[in-house]
C-alpha cells in the first residue's frame, strides 16, 4: 500500500518535472528564434549585404567618414546584455539537466529498492525519500520561475533592441540624407559658379587681393593688358588699374593715358587727387594713389610718346616717387634714359624735379605772377612753368596759340618750332611704372 503512494507521488513529481522542463526547453528553442528575429541591422553595421525590402537603408557615397550618433554604442550594450542572459539561461539549462539526471538516479535507486521484495524499506526512510522528492519539486518549481523570468526578460530586451536599432537607424537615415543634401548643394553651387563667365580677374580672387601692383600681377601670370585690382597699401583700400602687360616686357601700372581727346583734363585739384577718366580709354589715375604706388616700392618711369607723324619715343626714368597731399604731390624723378629727351630737367630754369603739384584752382608752382595750371588748362608739377605737361589740352593736329597742348620740351623740333609758328601736337602720350628690378 505504501509502496503505491510512494509510486504515485514519485509519478507525480516526474511527471510535474518533466512538464517544467519540457516548458523550459520550449523556451529556450522560443529564445533561440527571437535571436534569428530580424538580423539586418547587425548586418548593416557590420557592413553586411541587406536582403529584401527589409533593409532600412542602402546608399553608395564617395568615400566619406560619417560620425555615427553616440546612441549606437547602445546597441552593442544591449547585446552584449542578451549574450550575458543567454549564458545564464544556458547555465540554466545545465542545471536542469543535472536535475533529470539526479531524479533518473533516484528512480533506478528506488525502483531496486522497489524491486527487491526481500529489502524492507524502513518508516523513516521512505519519509526521507518523501522530503527529496518534495525537494526536487521544489527545485523544479523554482528552475521554471526563473525560466520564466529569464525569458520575459529577454523578451523586453530584444523588444528594446529592436525598437532602439529602429531609432537609430532612423537617425542615421536622416544623419546621411541631410550630408547628401549638404554635398548635392555644395556641389550645385560649385557648378554654378564654374559654368558662369568666369573672368581672369575674378578665377582667383584670393590671391589677386595680395596684389601691390601689375608687376605682381604679372608675376603671378597675368599676362593680358587690362583692368586688374591692386592695393599698393594695406592700410588703404584696393583700387583698379590698367595693366599694360605686353610692352617691354609687362608687368606696368598706367598712371596716364592720352589716345583721343575723349577726357578733358582741364580738372580742379580734387580731380587730380582722386583720379578721373576712364582706365580703359584716357584717364589719370589720381595722385593718392600714384602716391600709395609709388610708396610701397621703388618705382621706374616710363613714358611713351607719339605724334601725328608716327614717331614714337621714350623717356626712362629710374626713379619716381610722388609725395602725399600734404606735401602736395611734390615730384621727385631722376636717373633718365631713352629717346625722348629729359624734358623733365630740361635746363636750370625749367626742372620739375621736386616741384608741387599744381591745378587750375590752387597754384603750388614757381610762377609768382600768376598759376601755371589755370594757364596752360592742366594739373602737373610745374615749375615757372614749364618744359614738360603731359596733362595738356589734346589737340587732334597741330595748333597756335598759347601752348596749352600736351608738351614734352625735348621733342624733334619742338625748340626750332613748326613751320609759320604751329605747335606739335600728340597723339598719344602714355605713363607708367614698374618696380626697379623688376625681371619678366
Ligand atoms: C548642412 O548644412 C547646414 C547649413 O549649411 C548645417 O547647419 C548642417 O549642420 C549641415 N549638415 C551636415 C550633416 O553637415
Ligand atoms: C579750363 O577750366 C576753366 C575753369 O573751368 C575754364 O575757365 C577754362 O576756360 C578751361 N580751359 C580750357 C582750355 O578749356
Ligand atoms: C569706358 O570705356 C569703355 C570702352 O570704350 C566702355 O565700354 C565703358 O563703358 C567705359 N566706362 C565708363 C565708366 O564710362
Ligand atoms: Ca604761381
Amino acid at each position: 500500500m505504501k509502496k503505491l503512494i510512494y509510486l504515485v507521488l514519485f509519478k507525480t513529481a516526474l511527471l510535474a518535472f518533466t512538464n517544467s522542463f519540457a516548458l523550459a526547453d520550449e523556451h529556450t528553442e522560443d529564445f533561440k528564434e527571437g535571436k534569428a528575429i530580424d538580423p539586418c541591422p547587425i548586418k548593416l553595421k557590420t557592413n553586411g549585404k541587406c536582403e529584401g525590402e527589409e533593409c532600412p537603408y542602402q546608399i553608395n557615397l564617395p568615400p566619406m567618414t560619417i560620425q555615427l550618433p553616440k546612441q549606437f554604442r547602445l546597441i552593442e550594450k544591449t547585446l552584449k546584455e542578451v549574450q550575458t542572459l543567454k549564458d545564464e539561461v544556458n547555465k540554466l539549462k545545465k542545471s536542469c539537466q543535472d536535475c533529470k539526471l539526479q531524479a533518473d538516479d533516484n528512480q533506478e535507486r528506488d525502483s531496486t529498492e522497489f524491486l527487491a521484495p526481500t529489502r524492507e524499506i524502513p518508516m523513516e526512510n521512505s519519509k526521507i525519500q518523501d522530503n527529496r522528492v518534495k525537494e526536487l519539486q521544489s527545485k523544479v518549481n523554482k528552475l521554471s520561475v526563473s525560466l520564466k523570468n529569464a525569458k520575459n526578460q529577454i523578451q523586453s530586451l530584444q523588444g528594446n533592441v529592436e525598437k532602439r536599432s529602429l531609432i537609430n537607424m532612423d537617425n542615421v537615415q536622416n544623419y546621411v540624407d541631410s550630408k547628401v543634401a549638404n554635398l548635392t548643394s555644395f556641389l550645385k553651387n560649385l557648378d554654378d559658379r564654374c559654368s558662369s563667365k568666369c573672368p581672369v580677374i575674378q578665377s582667383s580672387p584670393v590671391i589677386q587681393l595680395m596684389q601691390r601692383d601689375c608687376a605682381d600681377h604679372y608675376t603671378a601670370g597675368r599676362r593680358r593688358n587690362g583692368i586688374y585690382r591692386v592695393i599698393p597699401d594695406p592700410k588703404h583700400s584696393s583700387f583698379e588699374v590698367y595693366c599694360d602687360m605686353e610692352s617691354m616686357g609687362g608687368g606696368w601700372t598706367v598712371l596716364q593715358m592720352r589716345q583721343d581727346g575723349s577726357i578733358n583734363f582741364n580738372r580742379t585739384w580734387n580731380d587730380y587727387k582722386n583720379g578721373f577718366g576712364n582706365l580703359s580709354r584716357e584717364f589719370w589715375l589720381g595722385n593718392d594713389k600714384i602716391h600709395l604706388l609709388t610708396k610701397s616700392r621703388d618705382m621706374q618711369l616710363r613714358i611713351e610718346l607719339e605724334d601725328f607723324n608716327g614717331i614714337r619715343e621714350y623717356a626712362k626714368y629710374e626713379q619716381f616717387y610722388v609725395a602725399n597731399e600734404y606735401l602736395k604731390y611734390r615730384l621727385s624723378v631722376s636717373g633718365y634714359s631713352g629717346t625722348a629727351g629729359d624734358a623733365l630737367h630740361f635746363s636750370k630754369h625749367y626742372n620739375h624735379d621736386q616741384k608741387f603739384f599744381t591745378t587750375p584752382d590752387k597754384d603750388n608752382d614757381k610762377y609768382l605772377s600768376g598759376n601755371c595750371g589755370a594757364y596752360y588748362s592742366s594739373g602737373w608739377w610745374f615749375d615757372k612753368c614749364l618744359s614738360a605737361n603731359l596733362n595738356g589740352k589734346y589737340y587732334h593736329q597741330k595748333y597756335k596759340g598759347v601752348r596749352n597742348g600736351i608738351f614734352w620740351g625735348t621733342w624733334h623740333d619742338v625748340s626750332n618750332g613748326l613751320p609759320d609758328g604751329y605747335r606739335q601736337a600728340f597723339k598719344q602720350v602714355k605713363m607708367m611704372i614698374r618696380p626697379k628690378g623688376f625681371v619678366p
